[in-house]
Formats: structure tokens, sequence, C-alpha cells
């Protein structure tokens, strides 16, 4: 039971118990107390406020007037600048030399000069430190420390973003020492706040000069054998000889899921510059996904902070140098001929920073270019909603297109046979880039016998008008005269007809969902499809026949019908769906009873396509292995002893034994198939009870109790699923979770984060005409129609939660489905309800 309906929580028992636990004096005493006392007692209280109040606003006025200027905050900014009347000496690789420290000296003496050069940054500047230096002529990497007034930081961040016009300003200064620096690309930005925020227990700094042929690693301390320090800042400086840029190349990224505790941070400096990120990193990456950098330059930091809790295995680089190719050889060109293909440097990995590309196409006379980009990956943090695209970009036939858009939907065709594709990135954030076709087409008709999209993309003219935006702007469901098999929606979209009634809107607009069943107006539809007069409803008689005009009317106790609740004394109750929704409606109590069940610690948000869950968000979930071989299935808790799965999963399979307990060990408050970490319970099992009419043929009856080897002690993260009566409604269109760590796509692999998707209940009738009649009375569909979403290989077993109330029910088992979020092919799943009595029988829940 949950702690709040436990009786922990004290509830008084009548109004008397509350008036008793209050003495008032007697009326009688109170008025001489009153009268004697009271103008003495009332001169003294007022002196004695008044003095407080002077007091008080005495302290006030001191502490703005003296201390408050005082409260200054400290501020960091990190920077570079290129030093073109120098020349790079070996030992400036070196802080201990001689040299190094010269250079040093005359670089911070002349940042104090350029820094007089504002108000704002004269006052509060404290020192500098260089911090490295680089050829090129030299550039010279430093850290600025100020002192800023409490809310002038604003003004000073400004004054830094402006250095450069600060440096121009000294170097035209008469005073100027003739051996002074020449200085450019003067610039600095604050440090990361995080790295204020945390006081590190450890620093540690590494540094690494990569030579020609030579390939070397980076790793975090204690990579592979130990997770990596807690509280710890360290940094890896790398560089290349002159002429060669880093090329990094990361094998392993297992780090904690959010950035804010945990990250890898990769610059194209020697030092931490905020605006010469190249990417942030945490969470894990798969070993199969290409993750290599490219520095603009010849050097190249990476940058780990870790906080005090959950550290993770961390993370493992191959740093080599390559040899600068010319702008010419690095990317663009001339293109020739009738079709080809180009993408971004570096594609599919990530391309480098300060870059730019320019590709000239030329297409047979009389013909046009047409450029479709496969894939388009340019998205920088923050910018995610920008139009203007000021940072890194593709430019084609007037088209700026930046940030992350679908594959394939990103086209254009020219007017004439050339076309001129540029790609510019800046220097900070670097992303993967693009992948583009280019083919000679008919500038008249780009899309013979085909249906030209507005975005330009080209589809079979079958797919207008279906139901499905093909295009990805829509454009081939506008317009549209619907074919007799489709609907026609009241807002001009056509949808397929076997949407109409299934519970969902998917005309936008309701169309498709209204005059379902055919009852007339003032009749209502039973859930037998009956039509009844809507007089009928809640009259206390049973009028559709399977009580169905009886439910929810207000009234408690009414006769039992198949649809009705029935409390544990017998007695069935109107109210649909009334167990655990806080509301005693049973005269004995029953509804209530048992009901520690289905709430976690986090508010599920209401989103449409796979995500992470939140760890503990679903904690009912559990994975199932197989000793030595990983996860293969899911299931749900429903008590301390027993889970839930599908029997398929534990069918014999060749030399798997798979109907045996020995065979698997169970994971219950598992987020991360990665991280097998302190909330994890592991367990094996005892025995497995798969239905005894499970059919191997047609997954009627998909569904197995598997008995814990001993109970597990529930936590934050390890809690039962609530489970539904068997006469609990769970109606179509109502919003339900899959949550696994099944196949991202069909074909593709497992996720190793939790991955939760919303879906929706779908009409049996319609389901089974999807699926081509294979769907029993025993299994419930849901899915998104449209594709997308749905439960794949390796979430068979686990749970379909449906919350009620603010807590979720064992709607259905993850069971079958044809291929993975294909169209028109929902989720198919072991309906709970139908097997109420066979658990109760085995579990006792
Ligand atoms: C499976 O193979 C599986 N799309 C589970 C669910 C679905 C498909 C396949 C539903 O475990």
């Amino acid at each position: 039971m949950d702690y709040m309906d436990s009786g922990l929580r004290y509830t008084p028992t009548s109004d008397k118990d509350w008036d008793t636990s209050v003495q008032f004096l007697p009326a009688s005493d109170n008025k001489k107390f009153e009268k004697k006392k009271g103008k003495k007692v009332g001169a003294v209280i007022g002196v004695v406020i008044f003095a407080a109040v002077v007091a008080l606003m005495t302290g006030l006025l001191v502490w703005h007037f003296h201390f408050r200027k005082d409260v200054r905050v400290k501020r960091m900014y990190s920077g570079s600048m290129r030093i073109t009347n120098q020349v790079f000496d070996n030992d400036y690789e070196n802080s201990s030399t001689q040299a190094f420290k010269m250079l040093a000296k005359q670089v911070t003496d002349q940042l104090k000069s350029i820094y007089s050069k504002s108000p704002q940054l004269s006052k509060y500047y404290v020192g500098s430190a260089v911090q490295a230096f680089s050829e090129g002529s030299v550039i010279a990497y430093y850290l600025s420390e100020f002192k800023v007034p409490a809310g002038q930081e604003a003004s000073v961040d400004k004054a830094m973003s402006d250095v450069d016009k600060l440096a121009d300003k000294e170097r035209r200064t008469f005073t100027r020492p003739h051996n002074s620096l020449a200085l450019e690309d003067v610039m600095s930005s604050a440090l990361d706040t995080r790295l204020f925020m945390t006081s590190f227990k450890t620093h540690l700094k590494f540094t690494e000069h990569t030579r020609p042929d030579k390939t070397t690693y980076i790793q975090s301390p204690g990579f592979p054998n130990s997770p990596y320090p807690p509280q710890a800042f360290m940094e890896w400086q790398l560089r290349a000889d002159p002429g060669y840029i880093i090329k990094l190349k990361f094998d392993t990224v297992n780090l904690e899921e959010d950035c804010k505790n945990d990250f890898v941070k990769i610059y194209d400096s020697l030092v931490a510059i905020e605006n010469r990120v190249m990417e942030e990193m945490c969470g894990y990456y798969s070993p199969s996904e290409p993750l290599t950098f490219l520095s603009s330059g010849n050097v190249m930091l990476v940058t780990m902070a870790t906080n005090e809790e959950k550290n993770f295995p961390g993370f493992r680089a191959e740093v080599t140098q390559i040899k600068r190719k010319t702008k010419a050889a690095t990317c663009g060109g001339q293109l020739k001929g009738a079709k080809g293909t180009f993408s971004s440097p570096n594609f599919p990995n990530y391309y480098p920073p300060s870059t730019e590309c320019q590709w000239t196409i030329e297409v047979p006379e009389g013909k046009g270019v047409k450029v479709t980009f496969k894939k388009f990956l340019l998205s920088e943090p923050g910018l995610e909603q920008s139009k203007d695209c000021p940072k890194d970009y593709v430019d084609f036939n007037g088209n700026k297109v930046c940030g992350e858009q679908p594959d394939g939907t990103v086209t254009d065709t020219s007017s004439t046979n050339t076309m001129t594709v540029t790609f510019n990135s800046d220097a900070s954030y670097v992303d993967r880039g693009f992948t583009a076709e280019y083919e000679a087409v008919d500038v008249k008709d780009p899309c013979p016998q085909q249906f030209q999209c507005k975005n330009q993309k080209c589809i079979s003219k079958a797919l207008t008008c279906d139901g499905w935006n093909d295009c990805g702007d829509m454009s081939d469901e506008l317009k549209c005269t619907c074919k007799s098999d489709s609907i026609t929606c009241k807002n001009g979209l056509c949808k397929p007809m076997f949407w109409k009634c299934d519970g969902v809107d998917d005309c936008g607009d309701g169309t498709d969902e209204k005059g379902c069943g055919g009852c007339k107006s003032g009749e209502m539809m039973c859930k037998n499809n009956k039509c009844v007069s809507e007089k009928k409803r809640c009259d206390g008689r049973n009028d559709c026949g399977d009580g169905s005009d009886e439910l929810d009317c207000g009234t408690s106790r009414v006769s039992c019908t198949d649809l009705t609740y029935k409390c544990k004394d017998n007695t069935c109750l109107s109210k649909v769906n009334p167990e655990c929704d806080g509301t005693q409606d049973c005269e004995d109590g029953s509804d209530e009873e048992n009901c520690d069940c289905g709430r976690s610690m986090f508010k599920t948000s209401r989103i449409v396509g796979g995500q992470n869950a939140d760890e503990g968000e679903f904690p009912w979930q559990v994975s199932l292995h197989v000793k030595n071989s990983g996860h293969v299935c899911g299931a749900s808790i429903i008590s301390p002893k027993w889970l839930v799965t599908a029997a398929h999963c534990v069918q014999d399979d060749g030399r798997l034994r798979l109907s045996q307990p020995e065979t698997w060990e169970a994971y219950l408050g598992l987020h991360a198939q990665s991280n097998v970490g302190k909330t994890v319970v592991k367990k094996n099992l005892k025995k497995i009870i798969p239905h005894p009419n499970y059919n191997a043929y047609t997954y009627d009856n998909d569904i197995a109790l598997m008995e814990l080897d001993s109970p597990v002690t529930y936590s934050d993260y390890i809690k039962p699923v609530c489970m539904p009566a068997p006469q609990h409604d769970f109606p179509s269109g109502h919003s339900v979770w899959i949550t696994g760590w099944g196949a991202t796509r069909e074909g593709g692999y497992g996720a190793t984060v939790l991955q939760k998707a919303q879906v929706r209940i779908i009409n049996g009738t319609v389901c089974n005409k999807l699926m081509e009649g294979q769907i029993t009375s025993r299994m419930l569909c849901a899915g998104v129609l449209a594709g997308g979403v749905d439960a794949c290989q390796g979430d068979s077993g686990g749970p379909l939660s449906s919350p009620s109330g603010s807590r979720m029910f064992l709607a259905g088992v993850v069971s079958w489905g044809d291929g993975c979020a294909r169209r028109n092919k929902p989720g198919v799943y072991t309906t709970v309800t139908k097997y109420r009595g066979w658990i109760q029988q085995h579990t006792g829940v």
C-alpha cells in the first residue's frame, strides 16, 4: 500500500479531537487580563518594535552603502591571440623554459595594456596567465581573471567579447614600445560555468605531441578496468607538427547520461575557449557509430569533468596527425556529368571547424541540375529554431539551409545546367555534415511520371492523397479529391477508410470519428455495437444486453454483468475502472486494496516517438538476460516475487533452454544496459510458468509468469505495476506507453538506455482487418497507424503501461507484429485482463 494511504498520515477521527487539542483561556479571565495590563504591555511592545525597525533600517543602509558594492564575483575568461612578429620556437611548448616565460611576460603585459583601454575591464582586472603557445606564427592561449561587482557581469562579458577592437585601439597607440608584440585575432570568452560551480578534488593535465605515422591513445583515468574518478577535471593538450592536423577517433564513449554532471568536450584550440568548442559528449555512444574529429589547425584540446557520483567507464580515443590538405583538395571542386555524389569533408564523421567548400556542378547542356541531400546534419546547440543560419550552413541556388533535416527532404533544381553549392563551417561546434546526389533533369518535367512535391522531392503518383505525408511538407496531401477507399475530411485531407471510427482523430477535425456505428441522434452505442435510446442510459435496466448502458451512472451498486467491477463481497459497481483510483467505491474497501503500484518518482511527459526514459520512470520494467549473453526480453514486476512476460520468450530454441529458470537472470531497476549501478538488483529465477494454451503459430495466449528465487525489496527504481481488474476498460484511442531495450528500428540494434514511446489503443475490429484476421479476442493492438512508433525485437515480454488517474496499469504484454513501426501495422499485445484468474491462481496477485 502507498504510505499516504497506509495510515501513517495523521487523520483526526472527529472534529472533537481537534477541539480538545487547543486550550483557550476562560473568557472572564481573558478580559481581566486585558484591562489590567493592557496599556503598560502595549507601550513596552511599541518601544521594542520601534527600536528593532530602526536597527534593521540602519543595518540595511550600512550594508547597502558600505559592503554591497564590495560583493564581487570572480569571472574567468580564456582567450587566444596570434602574434605575427614572432617565430615559433620548440621551447615554447614547455612552460618551464626561459623562452616561454619571457614571451608569456610580454603577452600578459600587453593584455594589461589592452584591458586598460576599457573602463569596465581596467577597474576589475586582476591578472592573466599564459597557458600555452602553438605555431602560427605564434598563437598564445591565456586565462584572464576579473573581480566584478555582482550584477555587472554582463557588461564585462560584453567588453570581453569586443576585446579584438580594444587590441586594435592598442595597436594604434603612439606610446607603444616598438619591440612590442604584433597581435591579431585576439578573442576570449567566459569559462564554462560548470567548471566554477564544481569544486574538483583532482586536476590532471596531459600533453601529447603526435608524430607522423605514430598512433597514440588518450583515455579517462582507470579505463577500461575501473570507472573514472569523481570530482575530477582532466585535460589533454594535443599537438601536431606544423602543416598537420589532429585526427581524434573515439572507440569508446560511456559517460553518465546527464551532461550537467559528467562531460567530455573537444576544442579546436589548446585551451578551453568556449567559442572554439567542437563538440560536447556525455552518455553512451555505440562503438559502431563513426566518431572522428578533425582540427582546423595543429592543436586540439580534450577536457573531461566529473561530479561526485555515478562514475562510468569513460572514454578512449586514438590520436594521429594527418597532413593538412590544400583547400582545393579538402573539399569542393568541379563536378561534371549526368549524375554523381559529393559530401562534406570527413562524412559520416564530423567535419572540421572553420572550413569552406564550393562545388560547381555542370550537367549536359539543355538539362537542369537537381541536388538532393540524402543526409543533412548541420546542427548547432541553441540554434535549432534559427532560420537565418548564422553559423554552419549549406548554400545552393540561393537557399541557405542549416540544422538537422529529414533524409531526402532538402532538394532543389536549377533552371540552367549549372549549380553552385557552398558549405561553410564556423569556428565552433561541428556536426556530421551531409551527403548529396546530383542528376541532370528535364527542367520542364523534373519528376517524369512522378508527383513533384512543393519541396522539389519526386514521389510516386500513387502516394498522393492517401493520407500519408510522403513529401515531408504535406504537399502530396493538399488539394485532393479523395478516392473511393478514402474518407474525405472536412479540412480537405483524405485518410484511409479503415481509419474511420478507430477511436483516433486522424483527420485532425474529427470527421473520421463522427457518426460511428450509425446510431441515430438521441441514441447511444453499446459496447456490443447495439444502438439504444439515450434515455435508457442509467435507468437501472440492462437495455444493451451487455450492461454497458448501466455503467458510470453515479450510483454505486448495480447488478453484476461481464463489464461491472466486482468487489470482494461479490457486490458490483457501476463505476468504470474504480480500482486504486483513490476513492473507496466498494463497501468493503476492496477496490482500494493492494494499491502500492503503478507509480514512479517521475511524472511522465506526453511525447510521441521513442526517446530515453528517465531513470526510475518505469520502475516495473525488467530486463531478462540469458546468462552471459545479455538482454533478450522484457518483463514487468507485479509483486516482490513475480514477473509477467511473454510465453514466446520462454520457449526452448535449439540448444538454448529458454524454458528453464537457470538460463535466465532478471535485472530489476536497470536503466542503461551499459551500467549495472547501485540501483539495480539482479535476480535468479525459481520457476517459469508459460500459459498452458500458448500457441507458437498464432501467438495466442502469449503470456508467462516468472517466480524470482527470493523476493525483491522495492525502491525508488523497483516497484510493481498495477494489475487491472478483469473488467478494466482500455478504450480505443486511449494513450498508453511502451517501454523496452529492443531494436530502435526494424532489423536494427537494441537500445542501451530504456526507451519509451506513446501509442494508442486501436479498435480490435480495425486491427483484425489490418493484420489479416490474425487478432484473437485475447490480443490487444496499439500503435500509431502512420508508422514510426512501435515495439520491436527485444521489447517482447515487456509492459504496455496504461495511465489511469495517477497510476499505471498493465494493459498488455509485448507479443508480436508485422515488422516494426510499419504503416498500418500496429503492435500486438497479450490482453492482461483476460488472464487475471490464471495470474491470481499462480501468484496471488
Ligand atoms: C519481437 O520480435 C517483436 N512491432 C516484438 C514486437 C513487435 C515486433 C517484433 C511489434 O520481439
